[in-house]
């Protein structure tokens, strides 16, 4: 660790006891001992980003100035799958994931996503909080990632479209819809038998603006903060699958922090979770009557359709099988209804 030298030794008694020029009070008086790079695929006033740009500021606070965590939201480091390269090579030290892209690494990762599984956000957190949390977190560790204790919320995903409004499974037929890099979301789309695309967050729009795909699917927060309501004409509230994001660290940049520094991390992004959980859920609610002043169409549907047509065509059988026995009765215990 970096010692004060004299002289910012200097500069911050000066600073503090007469009034400092402007270049001073503008200006951190010494460097950081440790600058870290937290790096996200959401838009600057998602929550997720708005949470924990304010827990970085409160980790300098915090440690005086000595950890400067960098914060590089919506996209700008690339796309998730770029960045999570990034993380298992050093180049980032955090990021926030979504379980099903993490899937490409770390398999069992996906299983919080399979369709229809939660009733209601009760039982996501008190699986998520729980024993299938702490299954997926040791999971993840062992792909030679480090997650923190509390994921933070993506949402409930609703289907959107620029072409049709989606109210049965027959609607979906052949429909061109973005998904995200993850093999269970491709399975889940194709089980509708809509015909999915793979795409990463940061080329969403684009693909929707020049008719690449017709549709996507995401919670309202992240068609309200990136804007989708632009390129999209209808939602309809399938509430197929809830998504979260994992914060994650590279194990070597977090092992090689003091035990207090990375205290002072992990209260502070456990305190962001839980804050944004409650953003999240609050946006989700309210965003209807935002998004149809924007001229979105929205609808409901019967959810129990989709999730028996996903029945039919195997998807559950599939990925029980993929998950084994023991993940999938964990999930079917903090499921809240029968897979
Ligand atoms: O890529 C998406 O659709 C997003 C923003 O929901 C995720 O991070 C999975």
């Amino acid at each position: 660790m970096q010692s004060l030298s004299r002289r910012s030794m200097l500069k911050l008694s000066l600073g503090t006891a007469i009034a400092a020029p402007a270049i001073l009070k503008h200006t951190r008086v010494y460097a950081a001992d440790f600058t870290l790079k937290y790096a996200n695929n959401a838009p600057m006033t998602h929550p997720l980003t708005v949470r924990i740009t304010e827990a970085a500021e409160a980790i300098r606070k915090e440690t005086g100035g000595k950890v400067d965590l960098r914060v590089f939201p919506n996209n700008q480091l690339g796309g998730d799958t770029d960045m999570l390269s990034q993380l298992r090579a050093g180049a980032l030290d955090f990021f926030t994931l979504s379980p099903m892209i993490l899937s490409t690494l770390v398999p069992k990762a996906a299983i919080s996503g399979v369709g229809f599984a939660f009733k209601g956000y009760d039982h996501v957190w008190s699986a998520m909080d729980g024993e299938l949390g702490d299954y997926v977190r040791a999971q993840i560790e062992r792909g030679g990632l480090h997650p923190f204790p509390k994921i933070f919320d993506n949402g409930f995903r609703q289907i959107s479209s620029s072409t049709r409004t989606i109210k049965t499974p027959d609607d979906l037929k052949s429909f061109k819809i973005r998904v995200p890099p993850s093999p269970m979301w491709t399975s889940m789309f194709q089980g509708f038998g809509a015909a999915p695309l793979t795409i990463n967050f940061a080329e969403v729009y684009s693909a929707l603006q020049t008719k690449i795909a017709d549709g996507q699917e995401n919670p309202l927060v992240t068609i309200n903060s990136a804007k989708l309501y632009e390129v999209q004409k209808y939602v309809a509230k399938t509430n197929h699958m809830w998504d979260g994001f994992w914060f994650l660290s590279n194990r070597a940049s977090w092992a090689k922090l003091p035990a207090e520094v990375r205290k002072v991390i992990e209260d502070q992004i456990t305190a962001a979770a839980m804050k944004q959980r409650v953003d999240v859920a609050a946006l989700n609610d309210s965003l209807e009557k935002d998004l149809t002043a924007k001229g979105i169409a929205f609808n409901s549907v019967d959810a129990a359709a989709f999730q028996n047509k996903l029945q039919s065509a195997g998807f559950y059988k599939e990925w029980q099988g993929k998950f084994g026995e023991a993940a999938w009765a964990l999930l079917q215990k903090s499921a809240g209804r029968a897979l």
